[in-house]
Order: structure tokens, then sequence, then C-alpha cells
């Protein structure tokens, strides 16, 4: 049986339907089966506020996701740089845990480093400074006080300057930064690791660490991108495509 299923960057919205029908398709045939689903940051394209749970695209998310609790599924939560605003009502209404930056978790006798990626691309210095400032509770209150047609606008306006901005051709170009990545295993006093966010997925063997980078999902690509990691009640570690195939 599978311990834990981990997945990141579905970039969910929703103007990409077959992205999520994936997802949905995903929940209801593999999650259901799982003891533990570990949602590992980026699920939404963007995340104004909890208050905006209420549009009937994110309403039903939230039933998918608490159907999959429903079925005796323990939900957990990591932060994206994309949706790291969702807080304590969103988790509630979906059945989630929300889990710290980094989390360690022990699943089938294997100690994990769980994370979303982002914090550990550190040349990237605009985006550390951006990321700084934007995860101090301080001013996440400020922002949350608007009203929630004015978040979404400046949301879109950062996105539109992001997208015109020709210095930065891709969003997630850049990848983690190895130093960054030694000082999580390091600190966790681990030697395995989860993450996403930079859309490479791989398997990265570097002494006796092994590094796990999910894929970002977009099924109408050619090749089809998405999957998922498994772990199972042995520590055995697989990677899956969309239709589930192991891949490597
Ligand atoms: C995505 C990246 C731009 C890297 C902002 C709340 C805030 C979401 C957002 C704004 C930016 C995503 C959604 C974009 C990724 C970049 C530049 C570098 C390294 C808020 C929720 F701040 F207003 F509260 N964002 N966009 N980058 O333009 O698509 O990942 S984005
Ligand atoms: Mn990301």
């Amino acid at each position: 049986r599978v311990a834990a299923l981990f997945i990141s960057d579905l970039h969910l919205q929703a103007s990409h339907p077959h992205t999520t029908e994936a997802f949905f398709r995903f929940l209801q045939q593999q999650a259901v089966h799982a003891r533990a689903l570990y949602l590992l940051g980026d699920l939404f394209e963007y995340w104004a506020g909890d208050d905006d749970v209420d549009e009937p695209y994110h309403q039903a998310i939230v039933a998918a996701l608490r159907r999959v609790g429903a079925a005796g599924v323990k939900l957990y939560w990591i932060a994206g740089n994309r949706d790291f605003l969702v807080g304590a009502p969103f988790a509630a209404a979906a059945g989630l845990t929300l889990l710290p930056e980094i989390h360690v978790a022990e699943i089938g006798g294997l100690r994990v480093a769980l994370l979303h990626g982002d914090a550990q691309c550190t040349e990237d210095v605009n985006y550390m400074a951006f990321r700084a400032q934007v995860r101090q509770p301080a001013w996440q209150a400020q922002f949350l006080a608007m009203p929630l047609a004015q978040r979404k606008a400046i949301i879109a306006g950062m996105r539109e300057n992001s997208r015109k901005d020709q210095g930065n051709k891709s969003d997630e170009i850049m990848d983690v930064a190895p130093q960054a990545i030694a000082e999580v295993f390091a600190r966790t006093g681990t030697d395995v690791m989860i993450h996403g966010h930079t859309h490479r997925p791989a398997l990265h063997r570097v002494g006796a660490t092994r590094r796990y980078v999910l894929p970002d999902w977009e099924p109408d690509a050619t090749p089809p991108r998405g999957g998922w990691i498994a772990i199972d009640e042995t520590g055995a570690v697989s990677r899956h495509d969309l239709d589930g195939a192991i891949v490597d």
C-alpha cells in the first residue's frame, strides 16, 4: 500500500480545465488509496486570500480535497511561491494540515525533508528579496486587509510585469543552489528530499543523498507533463507520470 503521495506545481486555474480534470482523476484514482497526500506548493496558479474560497472553481477543489480526507487520507500542505496566502480558513475548509516551509516526515521508516523549493533558489536575489517581504506576517495582514478585487488586480499587475520583463524569459528559469540544498540536508539530518518549484523533474544523487524533484502539470503539452511521487510502507520511493507509469 502507498504510505504517501506527493504533488506540486499544478498551477490550477479555471482557464485550464484539462489540468483540473487530471488533478481530480489523481485524487479519485490514486490519492484516496494512500495513507497521506502531501501538497508541496503551487497547487494554485495564484491565491489572493482565503475569502476567495467562495469562487465556484475553488469550491470544486475544496470539495474534491474533502472527499479524499473523508476516505481516511491525511492531507498536508506546504505553501508555494504562488499560494503562500493560503491560511487556516482554507485549510479547515479543505481538511488540510498546514506545514512549515521545511518539514521532516517519517514515512515507511524513511526520514524525508519536504519543501516547495523556491527558498533554495538563492541565486535569484530579486526573488529572494520579494519573498522575504511577502512572507512577513505584517505585510500579509496589510495585503489581506485590502478588498479581494484590489488584491487580484495587484497580483494581475505583477503577472503582467513579469510577462513583459524580457530579462525574465520564464518565471521559473532559476534552479536551486547546491549550497542551499546541502544546508537543508544538514539542518534536517536527512538524506532524502522531495521538492517542486523548478519544473525540472529528476532524481539527483549526490553522495549518500537523494533529491527528488516533482514535475509541474501540463497534460496538453507534448510530451504531457505531470505526475507524482509515491513512498510505500517499506520506504521505497517511486516517480510516476500522469498515467501512473513509473518514470525511469
Ligand atoms: C511567478 C516568479 C513571477 C519565480 C503575488 C500573492 C502578492 C501570488 C502572487 C505574483 C507573481 C505569481 C503570483 C511570477 C513566479 C515570478 C518572478 C520570479 C522565481 C501575491 C499571490 F504578492 F501580491 F501577495 N504572485 N506571479 N518567479 O508573475 O506569475 O518563481 S508571477
Ligand atoms: Mn513554485
